[in-house]
């Protein structure tokens, strides 16, 4: 399989010397630069071996950071303040402008999978977003907040005019928040989704606790739909699940050995878990064949019931990650 490049690694953390003259360059350097609050919240630019696919560091003080593409707001990295990568990135992935980036929390809007007739996991992902500020909030954590409003490209694909901005806020935890506001005279109606990698050892020695008694929708090849029984879902085979109108917490048990990342929701109501096993981690082109023990897919998301949102609305979904 064809090894795509990958991007150097972040900048090491503290490492905010930059290439002032090339960075300020830019047009995006500026906004970045005069978006800044406090210098040590500065946020670096990592260009990375794809050009045209910019991507940005938020360094914390107690030296864990996130690193995340302008393409689709993607949250590539989350490094805690022990070194330990909490993000699962497929070493194949692409970085390329609109392709699909493989791992960390990739962005879905309007529509979830192939559950309709936009690209697959909708418009949101594979799109430039724009930085509109950063700095450090009072209680300590360190944010990034970008926007991306709708334009005649992605009104081709789905004709509605909204306002998206994504809140990433890191301090012991991760936080990150997408709001929707529909900026046009008609209502319009979306799925969405954090489709949230968490790298594991092992997945076969990782339980996932919280879903409990939840219906799900198996999309797993011969699966069939079904209730969660057990307290603790072991994954054993591919799988696809759509858990309907879960509980706000789940908690994947041995991400680590004696860790576990708890996943907290609001504004979803649905969780999907997946991995994609033997068959299918062959037959995806940007994941490795060995990879799949190494992730689960943990995504808060609003799927069986999409949103609703009248002219001027907003509606506002958020996912805390947190280590344990
Ligand atoms: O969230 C699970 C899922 O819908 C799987 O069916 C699989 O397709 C996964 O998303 C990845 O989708 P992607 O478009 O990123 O390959």
């Amino acid at each position: 399989m064809s090894r795509r490049p990958t991007p150097p690694a972040a900048l090491p953390f503290g490492a905010r010397a930059i290439d002032r003259r090339r960075f300020l360059g830019s047009a995006m350097a500026a906004a970045l630069v005069s978006s800044l609050s406090r210098p040590e919240a500065a946020v670096s630019q990592t260009n990375d071996s794809a050009p045209g696919l910019p991507s940005l560091l938020l360094p914390h003080p107690s030296g864990a950071q996130v690193r995340l593409y302008l393409q689709g707001a993607h949250v590539a990295s989350w490094q805690r303040a022990d070194g330990e990568e909490v993000l699962f990135m497929s070493r194949d992935s692409a970085y390329t402008p609109g392709v699909p980036i493989r791992g960390g929390i990739p962005l879905v809007f309007p529509q979830f999978a192939t559950l309709g007739p936009l690209p697959n996991h909708g418009i949101l992902r594979t799109i430039p977003w724009a930085v509109t500020a950063t700095g450090q909030e009072p209680g300590g954590a360190v944010f990034a907040l970008l926007e991306r409003r709708d334009d005649e490209a992605t009104r081709k694909v789905w004709p509605h005019s909204y306002h998206a901005t994504y809140r990433v806020s890191l301090d012991d935890d991760l936080s990150t928040t997408l709001t929707v506001t529909n900026t046009g005279r008609e209502a319009f109606s979306f799925q969405s989704s954090l489709h949230t990698y968490l790298r594991v050892d092992d997945v076969r020695r990782v339980t996932v606790e919280g879903l409990q008694g939840a219906r799900y929708l198996d999309r797993a090849p011969t699966a069939t739909d079904g209730v969660q029984r057990d307290a603790a879902l072991t994954i054993e085979r591919e799988t696809d699940r759509i858990y309907v109108a879960t509980p706000g917490v789940v908690r994947v048990v041995g991400t680590k050995a004696g860790r576990s990342v708890v996943v907290e929701k609001d504004g979803f109501a649905d969780t999907v878990v997946w991995n994609p096993w033997i068959d299918k981690a062959r037959a995806l082109a940007d994941f490795g064949d060995d990879e799949y023990p190494q992730m689960v897919c943990i995504e808060p998301a609003n799927i069986v019931a999409p949103v609703r949102l009248a002219p001027g609305a907003t509606w506002r979904g958020t996912q805390r990650l947190r280590v344990t």
